[in-house]
């Protein structure tokens, strides 16, 4: 297996974010990457930079004008006043319903609303080359199996999933499971699956596939009527346009055990199976762990390795992208255990 680390994941290092009324630390901080890689190391795996720019793929699945803003953000955030660098820029304001997002205003923090789904996502002054690195090592993980790599894990952070087609969100800036799916498209694979184990439902990746029916998309989460994201991730969504019947949530009540999951990540395989995918794309989260401080779910090493074992019997180029999963001090064994259930 092919294992791509993201060398500038730690610019990306905001310093806390809203929590129940207060401001609390980060929980998707860069120790969570240095965890991954030290136990990466422990484990004997080699890890390379990104191979592969993520340009070209990127630009299928994010908005030109998202894309140039995020680039530019930080930049725009000094410019308003030289102080801001010790500060975080937050959103206040957005375009919802009866209001224009057509429009891109003058004013720095109300594009951020514009460009963001929530207060949750700070930026600072190393988001947009830690977030490109992470896209680039996921075109990498791509490029690995198209260049007949059975599977490939990309050990980034900032996580992806929830970056829609233009907007940030949920810790998430780019889309690092859309850019493998689409650098896979580019490169010749016909369909492709992507299918994301993270607590959250992945709605970035569901919105930029949505209408699709190249790319399959397949998830279980914490149920949304509870957990975040909320206005995405229902069951009834199955896709839209010539995407219809693309789209699969499994939606599972917090506090879902292992032997529900187990049961629900064999129905999301199944469908995986039934796309007769050229490649797959993990999601892979790992904050369905007991110990997680901010999943509902109750898993532990022993379903991580069952699902890495349960997803090789699929068959197919596999690349693994990591996504949430906040008990940062077992976040790398935990992510271990899939590599290893795989690879067993
Ligand atoms: N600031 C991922 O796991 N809610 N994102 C946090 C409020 C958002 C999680 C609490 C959780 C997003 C990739
Ligand atoms: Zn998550």
């Amino acid at each position: 297996m092919r294992i791509f680390n993201n060398p500038d994941q730690s610019g990306h290092n905001p310093r806390d974010e809203f929590y129940r009324g207060q401001r609390v630390p980060c929980f998707e901080n860069p120790t969570r990457a240095d965890h991954v890689l030290q136990a990466l190391a422990a484990a004997g795996a080699a890890v390379e930079a990104p191979t592969h720019d993520s340009a070209a793929a990127l630009a299928q699945v994010h908005a030109p004008r998202y894309l140039a803003f995020l680039q530019d953000a930080w930049r725009q955030w000094l410019a308003l006043d030289a102080a801001n660098a010790n500060l975080q820029p937050f959103p206040s304001v957005w375009p919802v319903r009866t209001l224009r997002s057509d429009v891109e205003p003058g004013n720095f923090i109300a594009r951020l609303g514009l460009y963001s789904m929530d207060n949750g996502t700070p930026l600072a002054a190393g988001t947009w080359a830690a977030a490109k690195g992470g896209a680039d090592a996921a075109a990498s993980a791509a490029h690995a199996l198209l260049a007949g790599e059975r599977a490939a894990f990309c050990a980034t952070r900032p996580p992806g999933h929830h970056a829609g087609p233009d907007f940030m969100g949920g810790y998430c800036f780019l889309n690092n499971a859309a850019v493998a799916a689409q650098a896979l498209r580019l490169g010749g694979a016909q369909r492709v699956a992507v299918l994301d184990v993270d607590y959250h439902h992945g709605n970035g990746t569901q919105a930029i596939f949505y209408d699709r029916a190249d790319v399959l998309f397949v998830s279980l989460h914490g149920d949304p009527l509870t957990e975040y994201p909320f206005y995405l991730g229902h069951a009834d969504e199955t896709g839209a346009g010539e995407g219809a019947g693309f789209n699969l949530n499994l939606p599972l009540p917090a506090g879902t055990g292992a032997a529900a999951w187990l049961d629900a990540l064999e129905v999301a395989c199944q469908c995986v199976a039934a796309h007769r995918a050229d490649a797959l794309v993990v999601s892979l989260g790992l904050d369905t762990f007991g110990g997680d401080p901010i999943g509902g779910f109750g898993l532990q090493q022993g379903e991580f390795a069952r699902l890495g074992a349960r997803l090789r019997r699929l068959g197919l180029p596999t690349a693994f992208v990591l996504e949430g999963g906040y008990a940062s001090a077992e976040l790398g064994h935990n992510a271990c255990h899939v590599l290893e259930g795989f690879e067993a």
